[in-house]
């Protein structure tokens, strides 16, 4: 039989799923962030997590629950907005979860069983952040972390990291292909699949790291061609957008949302890290690449693009903003979808016309304070001069 406390917790991720998203009080002029989160693990279904029959389960206790959802790939179809989510379970594996939504800020809600992807690698251990690629070819692509344990390292937490490759054409079924091969880069992670062939090949951005956490020699994020996506693999990888001392890449970087096609550039929205007292610090940033050859920056603005703020800043990993999927609108709209903390998801709404006036009329970064001091200082004189005349 049911249990009745099923209705009283249904009901409670039912007021979630409906809760209207209004635009939060804050002012950049480049996006508008959101009141509430777009997803929490609140929103996850009761017969997700609950033993339903009051006989197996006479306390109703939650059986598997679940701690966190976070990093999605983002995609529109068909009318809707979905995101592929990572959902982290109490045994804090994560898996892969489709949430819908008709307005892309407020609605979302979780089909009724997660994502099955075939099981072909029997070392892996955990899978995460899928980036989805609306390919020209025709499939949408998934590419995600796909962890092991490191057999060759007898510290217990040292692990291999490696971007798992599947592709689809509704959500529903997944065909699973070779993970990538990067000839020259022992780990991978926020592996990017880009949405157009460039010179006839699968293009990649990559980002190479010597160690499982730490990126070692690996410069930034990088940029590679494959002949074959069923079996890639990338011999080059060149460096587009680098590690800097000093600036908010400094300990790493990497690809986030799969890059937008505006009208002068692509858009590539991007984490960065730089340690601090208090830990890592992830925060966005913006570059901007050639149409015609998205390893050419020809954009880099300065500085952060979007940080945790507010409750933003505290979760399961505290300071840290991340994305791996946005979505680009017929209509120029551009939803960013952001999770903080390891722990939530968020949006944020912009334009692509938005974006690239930030792109290319945001100063560059002086890469030292005696020159940063002057760049402010130029500002504010033209700012005072133009209010002097307002008088
Ligand atoms: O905890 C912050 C992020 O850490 C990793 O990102 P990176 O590989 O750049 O360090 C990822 O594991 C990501 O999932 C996580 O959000």
């Amino acid at each position: 039989m049911l249990n009745k406390q099923y209705y009283v917790e249904k009901a409670k991720v039912d007021r979630l799923v409906a809760r209207k998203n209004t635009k939060a009080d804050f002012y950049n002029g480049i996006y508008d962030r959101y009141e509430y989160p777009v997803l929490t693990r609140e929103f996850a279904p009761v017969h997700w997590r609950y033993d339903l029959d009051e006989e197996t389960n006479p306390y109703f206790m939650e059986r598997l629950g679940i701690n966190a959802v976070m990093n999605s790939g983002a995609i529109y179809l068909n009318g809707k907005y979905y995101l592929v989510v990572r959902v982290e379970g109490n045994d804090r594996k994560s898996f892969f979860a489709v949430a819908e939504s008709d307005t892309g800020i407020d609605g979302f809600h979780f089909w009724d069983y997660p994502v099955v992807l075939p099981d072909t690698c029997a070392e892996e251990t955990n899978v995460y952040d899928m980036r989805l690629t609306q390919h020209e070819d025709g499939w949408i692509y998934g590419v995600f972390c796909s962890e092991s344990k490191d057999k060759n390292d007898p510290d217990l937490s040292a692990a291999v990291a490696e971007a798992g490759i599947v592709r689809t054409k509704d959500l529903k079924t997944w065909e699973r292909l070779d993970n990538l091969k990067t000839l020259r880069s022992p780990q991978q992670r926020n592996v990017v699949l880009h949405p157009e062939f460039v010179d006839g090949k699968y293009a990649f951005y990559t980002r190479p790291m010597d160690g499982f956490i730490e990126t070692g020699s690996g410069g930034g994020i990088g940029f590679g061609l494959c002949d074959d996506i069923t079996h890639a693999v990338i011999d080059e990888e060149k460096i587009i957008s680098k590690r800097i001392y000093h600036t908010l890449t400094e300990s790493k970087n990497g690809a986030g949302a799969v890059p937008i096609r505006g009208k002068k550039c692509w858009i590539n929205i991007a984490h960065g890290v730089r340690n601090t007292a208090a830990g890592l610090r992830y925060v966005l940033y913006v570059f901007g690449t050639d149409l015609n050859d998205p390893s050419k920056v020809i954009a880099e603005p300065s500085g952060v693009f979007l940080v945790p703020l507010g409750k933003e800043r505290v979760g399961d990993v505290s300071n840290v903003v991340f994305t791996n999927g946005a979505i680009a609108r017929e209509n120029g709209e551009v939803y960013i979808y952001y999770a903080s903390c390891d722990t939530r998801m968020h949006v944020a709404t912009t334009t692509i016309d938005k974006l690239e006036d930030y792109l290319f009329n945001t100063p560059q970064d002086p890469h030292r304070s005696p020159d940063c001091v002057k760049q402010r200082c130029e500002l504010i004189s033209k700012n005072l001069e133009l209010l002097k005349n307002e008088k």
